[in-house]
């Protein structure tokens, strides 16, 4: 059985684990500007846990195609209050979204215990550092090109060798700076650096590469991207629900162990189902 190493706890997979997005930004693509305040914050982390949240990812900085750079010192503002007001009242695992090693350190020391890099060490290998010091649980999600430039790359051709090498290396970085494999989950990036066509491939053969890497927890998020609402005639974001709980089903029966997503109550019922499917197939 797979497992996961945090700075808290040992996370295991005898079914897939669900993570709650929780995003303190005011411009982030489906829930703008909510969830600002620290109290709002609590709230929705309350709610999110009693829908069956398994993992908070809290993130203040959004990573949608177009989006600002925000600086470290406002991403610190905007996460570590409500990641130390969550850690204090509940015992969730919490990650922080980031690729800045400075508001890593910050949220870890409030009471993160994975750190979710969309870059994979690419943006501030320094990540890498402060994950092997402090023990966290460390996101290695696949994507290219700087942080303006990463949702405009021109689509490889082999997007599963080129996902298959990256991995390969950035483990061995991560690696570099003492993070033990343990401690290391793998995200294929839906959206990032692939075209559409891209996408399905990667979610319709997701078991190639969890094959090849049969020791790390497989990480997937759909959640209401661009790629479902081109599916659904150009739906806007929130109304891309349907389009989500499919492709995550679809994920998790090809191998996920963790979903990504901002619609709880919903995706908890659907994995539960996949899970049940699963394991009385195999
Ligand atoms: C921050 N963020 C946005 N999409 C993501 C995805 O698919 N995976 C991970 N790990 N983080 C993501």
């Amino acid at each position: 059985m797979k497992s996961w190493q945090t700075s808290r706890r040992r996370l295991s997979f005898e079914r897939t684990l669900v993570m709650a997005i929780l995003n303190i930004t005011p411009d982030s693509f489906s829930d703008g500007g909510e969830f600002l305040s620290v109290d709002d914050a609590v709230k929705q982390a309350e709610k999110l846990i009693e829908e069956g949240a398994d993992i908070l990812d809290i993130g203040g900085e959004s990573t949608r195609p177009n989006s600002q750079r925000v600086s470290a010192e406002e991403e610190i503002h905007r996460v570590v209050p409500v990641i130390e007001a969550v850690a204090k009242r509940f015992d969730v695992p919490i990650s922080v979204d980031t690729s800045k090693s400075v508001v890593a350190e910050k949220a870890v020391e409030a009471g993160a215990e994975i750190i979710n890099d969309i870059s994979a060490l690419r943006f501030d290998e320094k990540i890498g550092e402060v994950a092997a010091r402090h023990k966290t649980g460390l996101i290695l999600m696949h994507s290219r090109g700087t942080f303006e430039t990463m949702h405009s790359q021109e689509p490889v051709e082999d997007i599963f060798a080129e996902i298959s090498k990256t991995f390969h290396s950035s483990i061995k970085k991560a690696e570099s700076f003492g993070v033990k494999p343990e401690y290391i989950a793998l995200d294929i990036g839906i959206g990032f650096s692939k075209n559409f066509e891209q996408n399905l491939e990667l979610l319709g053969k997701l078991d190639k590469l969890i094959t090849e890497f049969p020791d790390y927890p497989m990480l997937v998020g759909t959640s209401r991207k661009s790629f479902i609402g081109k599916i659904l005639g150009g739906v806007a974001a929130g109304e891309r629900l349907s389009g989500t709980l499919a492709s995550t089903a679809i994920a998790v029966w090809n191998g996920a162990n963790i979903v990504r997503v901002h619609d709880l109550k919903e995706t908890v019922e659907a994995v539960k189902i996949v899970d049940a499917i699963r394991n009385n197939t195999n």
